[in-house]
């Protein structure tokens, strides 16, 4: 298999289905609803972590890569996740953090007794002057450095506290990382995320930044990091055709992107890069408001997308994860307009060159909750950002309006399965609450609802048209204040599709060829083709038009 013609589901398992009424969810509760899951299409299920963890960082902070949580069930769960998944053919993806490990697993609890061959599996250095050993910060806030026990030196954490960076430049930790991977590919397992991979190559002095430079420069990409994955690669995933990997690549560059998703490097499969939503971060800053920059966002997707086609890379295509709030929210209207924004928005993706994710409950066409008090969010980013902007002097209204929109727990809010109580999500108390199940959930969807059928018809086109798995990219109309639009070519056939981002019709002049061209989809169910070279597009309306219309030997 390819993973140009794949589509992967994203599920963040505390938050899917509640089997048990604990509140969170678990394994079990994946099984049931694997029928969902199947229904969509989509080849593999990408898990967020539910390894043995205290779940500082929710699951980003493990403290067993071999063990299950038990909050989140057994191995034996497990195994029958996988299997059930499989008798469906879809495969499963895990969530491999091994940037870090939390300060409770084993390696660090020894580390802090004072086994040297453990110390030498972190980043622990003594402190210069009673100050920490270099000014990095943690991209959760404050120093990244924090007390190793009471030896008086530091240990590295670029996130959490609790969550120690490990030295990839020992040989020990590269051996016991690989043997983490192939576990799992003993398992069943074929698809693995990888964390914040590409910070693994940090040099080994750790260098301050500059001053006033930024200090990501100084740890992200490191020289290393291709050779690790290299030799990771060589001794678990590399050999296997059926393996699909995928890099969290934070703060990187399109360069940088190509090395590790060209196949000739045997590094990735593809990689996740998040520049697209940064455009409504006013100066580079998360924690701020900002109407989001159309033309930027559409340069980013626009060159990304060309750049990694130049240097035979392959990115995967997402609006949404489990770190960013709805981008039905960001990017469009989830209240006027909800239908015609969230197909429109899985339509750029789905349509384009790379491999789209799809995350729980976009497919539903799910929102940011509408929640009115700081009590209201869990996530350690979000709590210790509004304690930052409040110490800042900022007033607590403003401080809250900007969580409000960018908190990650946006995205994890229960899936909604039905308008019963708790979205149907849990018999018990859900551990972060839905707010607008009744309105939207997956029951009413079925029902009567249009998003996910759009969703299924968008993931089945890319399976039956090589054009849209394999086709080049190329943008067009870029400098339209409204419109996002692109051509796809394979052989013979040509795609345009144009998406209107915007509430007001807008109109865009299309190439001759196109007019009389075949609607391949479109959100408008009353779309026809173009009968001029002027098209009108109404507010969020998404449009594909594909010339020859009836090609030879490819069924539509
Ligand atoms: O996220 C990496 C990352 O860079 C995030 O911090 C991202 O920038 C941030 O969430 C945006 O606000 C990964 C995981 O996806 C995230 O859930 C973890 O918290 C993080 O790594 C640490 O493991």
């Amino acid at each position: 298999m390819s993973v140009h013609d794949m589509v992967i589901y994203q599920v963040y398992p505390k938050s899917f289905y509640d089997s048990t009424g604990s509140g969170v969810g678990d394994l079990r509760g994946v099984i049931e609803k694997v029928a969902h899951i199947a229904s969509l299409g989509v080849d593999m299920v990408w898990f967020n972590p539910f390894f043995v963890s205290p779940q500082r960082d929710n699951g980003y902070d493990i403290a067993d890569y071999y063990a299950i949580d038990p909050a989140m069930g057994t191995m034996a769960d497990f195994e029958e996740l996988v299997a059930a998944l499989d008798a469906h053919g879809v495969g499963v993806m895990l969530d491999m953090v091994l940037n870090h490990t939390s300060t409770e697993h084993e390696w660090f609890r020894r580390a802090l007794a004072g086994e040297a061959a453990y110390q030498d599996f972190f980043f622990i250095r003594p402190g210069v002057d009673g100050h920490p050993p270099n000014n990095w910060v943690s991209k959760f806030g404050g120093s990244a450095w924090a007390p190793f026990g009471d030896t008086g030196d530091y240990y590295l954490h670029l996130f959490d506290v609790t969550q120690a960076d490990v030295n990839w430049h020992n040989p020990r930790v590269r051996d016991e990382m690989a043997k983490v991977v192939e576990f799992w590919r003993g398992k069943g397992v074929r698809g693995f995320r990888f964390d914040v991979i590409n910070l693994i190559g940090k040099p080994a002095d750790l260098p301050s930044a500059p001053e006033g430079t930024d200090d990501r420069a100084m740890y992200t990409d490191g020289a290393s990091v291709h050779e690790y994955l290299r030799e990771l690669a060589a001794r678990s995933y590399g050999l296997d055709p059926d393996s699909v990997t995928v890099g969290e690549m934070s703060s990187t560059s399109v360069e940088a992107c190509v090395q590790y998703s060209n196949p000739d490097n045997d590094e990735l499969s593809m990689v996740f890069n998040f520049h697209h939503l940064k455009v409504d971060y006013r100066d580079g800053q998360k924690w701020t408001l900002m109407p989001f920059d159309f033309a930027e966002l559409k340069r980013l997707l626009m060159d990304w997308a060309v750049r990694m086609q130049e240097g035979g890379g392959w990115n995967a295509l997402f609006w949404n994860n489990h770190d960013q709030p709805r981008a039905l929210d960001r990017f469009a209207d989830p209240v006027g307009h909800r239908y015609e924004s969230a197909t429109m928005l899985a339509t750029v993706i789905h349509l384009l060159r790379g491999t789209p994710y799809v995350y729980m409950g976009e497919e539903i066409g799910m929102t940011d909750p509408e929640y009115t008090a700081i009590g209201d969010y869990v996530d350690v980013e979000a709590i210790n950002a509004y304690a930052a902007l409040v110490a800042s002097g900022m007033s607590d209204a403003d401080a809250f309006a900007i969580v409000h929109s960018k908190a990650r727990d946006n995205a994890r809010t229960p899936m909604q399965w039905s308008p019963e109580a708790h979205g149907g999500f849990t018999t018990g108390t859900p551990w972060l609450r839905p707010t607008n199940h009744e309105r939207i959930n997956v029951a009413d969807e079925e029902a009567s609802g249009r998003i996910l059928p759009y969703y299924r018809a968008l993931i089945r086109l890319r399976k039956t048209h090589p054009l849209i798995a394999e086709g080049t990219v190329e943008p067009f109309a870029l400098d339209h204040p409204s419109v996002l639009a692109y051509l796809r070519r394979h052989g013979e056939q040509q795609l345009l599709v144009l998406a209107n981002f915007y509430g007001e019709p807008t109109s865009l002049a299309i190439p001759d060829a196109f007019v009389g061209g075949e609607i391949l989809i479109a959100n408008d169910p009353s779309a026809e083709p173009p009968a001029s070279a002027e098209v009108l597009l109404r507010p969020y309306e998404a449009l594909a038009i594909r010339i020859p219309s009836q090609p030879q030997g490819e069924q539509s």
